[in-house]
């Protein structure tokens, strides 16, 4: 039987990663093929991305798949949201994007929301205003460099910049640009209604183009050069997120059952909760609770919210390794056992506070967060990283009960996929918090939803088969909550 093999490279703020996807007999599976380090680069104290760099490793992984798996059909490149590059008008990159943590848009906030204000932008384009969206950023720049609008001949959101520099060819992937505060809620248009409050030029948006579009093939250049033969390029779900859901395998549990009842919880970098609804939901509540609408592959919507996720643990983490003392295997395990002891909460965080947005010491912040909310200090390591974990299943909880109450109907399983769910006791915690079965899987969420859909786009398989493929694909492993629990297997991981 016909072996189909493809590539998804799957672009991460703190990592990216070229994956090789393989279908036969119905079966999706991925191998990561290489594995390279992602991070903000600070020029003249700005924040960008070293777009040259990650171009180059992009291009190693290629170069490593075509020699051990070869020859291959079709590549596709997802990324985090909100990001982007301009090109000129001979077609190359202006200058390295910016990165959404870079701090230039703070200064023009308030002119912004006074042209178009959070509520308006929400009802406008279903997305929740942040300063980090693409319409704060655009506006930051078009003020800072009135130049640009010469200069600048289109705006290319990150996904759709990498698979440009592959193919030649700049479109504008729905999904992607469904992140940007500058598209109508169904993610169809860009809003006339929006460029023209903000006098943002429309001609800066490529074509729109729905997940799952063949866009061309890799420059003869570069088919020489890494010796692939006539890789097709793909737009894909081409935001991580959008790849992660569109790899969720409905339909395996739930009291009541049904696409419509089952949340989800992306886990990474961020943690995205929230679950799928046939349109945009555009009600006050939606809005006040700080949810936002992105479009998902096949057309659907995302109602979700998102929490600051593992972030918190990675910053803290990163911390102790940095002071030479990084978190033992012995203190993980106590850590785990500490769960089946039923160790009592020490307190809860809210973690979208502004105090853990960027980096810096989170043991220190997270005291004085507990101390100006009047809880305890967690003391040990165990400790901290415990008050992380049950935060975030609280904060996932408290989000679920709101989805309910937007929806008015009750969300009958969770499933949570995406790296953080090798963390089983974040897994465990949030079947308590929530009351909910967990259905955890698969990991590599991201990178499987960027197979499917290549697989869809290539005619391998239909769109509604999708997920019955990854139900095949992946074992889930469940969680339920504790109270209906005797006897549960906890991991070390943590
Ligand atoms: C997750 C993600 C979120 C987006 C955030 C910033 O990786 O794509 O969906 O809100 O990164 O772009």
């Amino acid at each position: 039987e016909e072996i189909i093999k493809l590539l998804a490279v799957d672009l991460g703020a703190s990592s990216g990663r070229v994956m090789l996807g393989t279908y036969a007999g119905g079966i999706v599976a991925v191998e990561e093929i290489r594995r390279f380090p992602n991070g903000p680069v600070e020029a003249d104290g700005q924040l960008y991305w070293d777009v040259q760099k990650l171009f180059q490793e992009m291009k190693q992984g290629i170069l490593a798949a075509v020699k051990s798996h070869g020859p291959l059909q079709s590549i596709s490149v997802d990324t985090w949201g909100v990001d982007y590059g301009f090109l000129d008008a001979e077609g190359e990159l202006l200058y390295s994007p910016h990165h959404y943590r870079d701090q230039r848009m703070e200064g023009i906030a308030l002119a912004l929301e006074t042209a178009l204000p959070p509520e308006e932008q929400f009802r406008l384009t279903g997305n929740q205003s942040s300063p980090i969206n693409t319409v704060y950023q655009l506006f930051a720049d078009l003020q800072a460099n009135p130049e640009l609008t010469q200069n600048a001949k289109q705006l290319l959101m990150m996904p759709d910049l990498f698979n440009y520099m592959f193919s030649g060819t700049a479109v504008a992937e729905q999904t992607i640009w469904s992140t940007s505060g500058l598209l109508t809620p169904d993610s169809s248009a860009p809003s006339g209604e929006v460029l023209r409050r903000l006098e943002l030029p429309a001609e800066l948006i490529p074509r729109l183009v729905p997940a799952g579009t063949i866009i061309g093939e890799l420059r003869p250049g570069l088919q020489e050069e890494l010796g692939s033969g006539p890789l097709k390029v793909i737009a894909g779900a081409s935001h991580d997120t959008a790849s992660a859901v569109a790899s969720i395998p409905y339909g395996l549990g739930g009291s009541t059952g049904g696409e419509g009842s089952a949340a989800f919880i992306s886990c990474g970098t961020w943690s995205l909760v929230g679950l799928e609804t046939a349109e945009p939901v555009l009600s006050a509540g939606a809005c006040t609770y700080g949810f936002t609408n992105e479009s998902c592959f096949g057309g659907t919507n995302r109602l979700l919210k998102n929490i600051t996720g593992l972030w918190l643990l990675q910053e803290t983490q990163r911390g102790w390794a940095e002071a030479g003392e990084p978190l033992s295997h012995q203190e993980a395990a106590e850590l785990a056992e500490g769960l089946d002891r039923s160790a009592a909460r020490i307190a809860v965080l809210d973690p979208n506070d502004p105090l853990f947005s960027t980096p810096g010491d989170m043991p220190m912040r997270i005291e004085s967060y507990c101390i100006r909310t009047g809880q305890p200090v967690p003391q040990t390591r165990a400790e901290i990283i415990r008050t992380i974990l049950e935060s975030l299943a609280q904060s996932y909880a408290g989000t679920i009960r709101e989805l309910e109450a937007l929806t008015g109907r009750p969300v009958s399983c969770i499933h949570m996929v995406g790296g953080g769910i090798q963390n089983k006791l974040l897994c465990q915690l949030t079947a308590d918090a929530t009351g909910k079965e967990i259905i955890a899987g698969p990991v590599e969420a991201s990178a499987i939803g960027n197979v499917l859909v290549q697989l869809t786009a290539l005619g391998a398989i239909e769109v509604p088969e999708a997920r019955a493929v990854v139900a095949r694909s992946c074992a889930p492993v469940r969680y339920q909550p504790a109270l209906f629990t005797i006897h549960s297997d906890q991991g070390g991981q943590v």
